[in-house]
């Protein structure tokens, strides 16, 4: 997802005053060459695009939008990824199977994840093995002291998704953006500032996760990370998991986590505190404050607990579609929701599910757990679907549905602990769209609100 943007940019010398930290063959360079290749021409091009097309309708907004959120109110410029209701993501025009099946495999060293995620266009095996490198190479990948101890110094009780982001606002005092930006900076190397920050925040990433993990759910002492493993390997490894299995899981479920387009809870805080000029780690810390809500990313925590007291009520007992059916009749009859089911812009099984249903099926067909997974996938789509008269838009379950159920297997049980997860791979897409909204210059948000009495003087007094 830093896709072509910055995938192109990667060929040609640095020229900004930036100081190196990285080998001058790193991938690093590479993706600054290409960077600095395509910016000039995507900038051309959205000129090109407001001149021709500037005043041009592309959406209308209708009161119940206003009042109910903003669904399908095209306002936003996202160019990472794009939604469609019934196809789901692509990631700069490719599906997730196309980009599983098109990227290096897993062999050439274990690349698969996170190059989906920072890479438009497919990556050679080098190209994804020196990045890689470089994500896992010091001082880039090293936790600042100060950073360790603050960790080290929260309650353990106190939610993982606060720990994160609270150390994100940490790291930033390594911002160069932020100092650059105080310096005087001119604005058209904004972008290489953003880029510098969002691959240090990434590389630091797995450090700053394994150390919340182990100091809520171990017993504090960290393991070191290796050089040798790529970013989700790694994270495994410094967490205290290790296996080819958990590593293969691991990529996929970052791959699948990082990008959604703009319009959802953590891409657009992000985007909206970034376009204030922000730096990336305040932008990211942002994000993930909407990623912990329970209706956005909380909802895989939320999905597994739900799973874990349908198990609790079951007893001895093997699970039935009968006994499914009334546990969900109930929930909603006690007017809470049923997790990772529903999507605001989905109107089918989201392919994120599908990916993990797949792997399931390979890899853990007779869990219990996933069982009880499956049973729901056939019984809660039509239990929603005639629900208070159908008043559910997408009855269909979410990739939050399914992830908690794989994590679990692997020995993962801290359910506290999954939106830390997902927050890490939506770090890869999030950072990705920060850069490439500098890089076009995009300026600050700032949309129109009304009140509720000016609507109704505005259409009241009309016949
Ligand atoms: N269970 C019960 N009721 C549901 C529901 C569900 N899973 N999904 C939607 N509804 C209800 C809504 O609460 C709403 O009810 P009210 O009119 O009483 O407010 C009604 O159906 C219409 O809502 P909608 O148009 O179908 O859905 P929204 O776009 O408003 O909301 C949500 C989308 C994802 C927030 C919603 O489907 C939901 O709450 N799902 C459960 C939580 C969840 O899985 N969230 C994760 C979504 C994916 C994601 O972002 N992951 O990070």
């Amino acid at each position: 997802m830093y896709h072509r943007i910055i995938s192109k940019v990667s060929r040609v010398p640095r020229t900004s005053g930036l100081k190196p930290q990285w080998s001058q063959r790193s991938f690093t360079k590479t993706l600054r060459e290409r960077m600095k290749e395509v910016v000039p021409k995507e900038q051309e091009r959205v000129k090109a695009l407001l001149s021709k097309h500037g005043d041009k309708v592309l959406s209308q907004v209708t009161v119940k939008q206003a009042v109910s959120g903003m669904r399908s109110v095209k306002a936003l410029i996202c160019e990472t990824s794009a939604l469609d209701e019934h196809e789901g993501i692509r990631f700069r025009g490719l599906s997730v199977p196309e980009v599983q099946a098109k990227l290096p495999k897993p062999s050439v060293r274990g690349l698969k994840g996170e190059y989906v995620l920072i890479e438009g266009e497919i990556p050679t095996a080098d190209e994804a093995k020196q990045l890689s490198e470089e994500l896992a190479s010091e001082p880039r990948c090293c936790v600042p002291k100060h950073v360790r101890q603050l960790i080290d110094d929260l309650p353990v009780h106190q939610h993982p998704m606060s720990q994160f982001s609270a150390s994100v606002l940490a790291l930033q005092s390594e911002s160069k953006f932020a100092r650059a930006y105080e310096e005087g900076v001119n604005k058209s190397q904004y972008w290489e500032y953003a880029l510098e920050d969002a691959l240090t925040l990434i590389a630091r990433i797995p450090g700053v996760s394994s150390r919340i993990y182990r100091h809520c759910f171990r017993d504090g002492m960290m393991i070191k990370h290796d050089p040798s493993l790529d970013w989700s390997a790694n994270w495994c490894h410094m967490s205290g998991y290790d296996g080819v299995e958990i590593y293969d899981l691991m990529r996929m479920y970052f791959a699948i986590h990082s990008d959604h387009e703009g319009g959802n809870v953590s891409a657009h805080a992000c985007h909206l505190v970034g376009s204030a000029l922000s730096d990336p780690y305040l932008s990211f810390a942002a994000g993930l404050c909407g990623l912990a809500g329970p209706l956005h990313g909380l909802a895989n925590q939320e999905s597994l607990r739900f799973i874990k007291k349908i198990q609790r009520k079951l007893g001895d007992r093997k699970p039935d579609k009968e006994f499914i059916q009334d546990f969900v009749v109930d929930l909603l009859s006690s007017g809470q929701v049923v997790p990772g089911f529903g999507h605001a812009v989905l109107r089918k099984t989201d392919p994120r599910y599908m990916i993990q249903r797949e792997f399931a099926l390979k890899y853990l067909p007779d869990d219990e757990t996933f069982k009880v997974v499956s049973l729901l996938y056939e019984v809660v789509p039509d239990v929603l679907k005639n629900w208070k008269g159908g008043k559910v838009a997408n009855p269909w379950p979410n990739l939050d549905a399914h992830s908690g159920c794989l994590l679990q297997h692997y020995g993962l049980v801290e359910d506290h602990f999954y939106t830390v997860l997902f927050g890490m791979g939506r770090a890869l897409g999030v950072m990705s769209q920060y850069v490439v909204s500098r890089a076009l210059g995009f300026p600050i948000e700032r949309p129109k609100s009304v009140t509720t009495q000016a609507i109704e003087k505005q259409f009241d007094a009309k016949p």
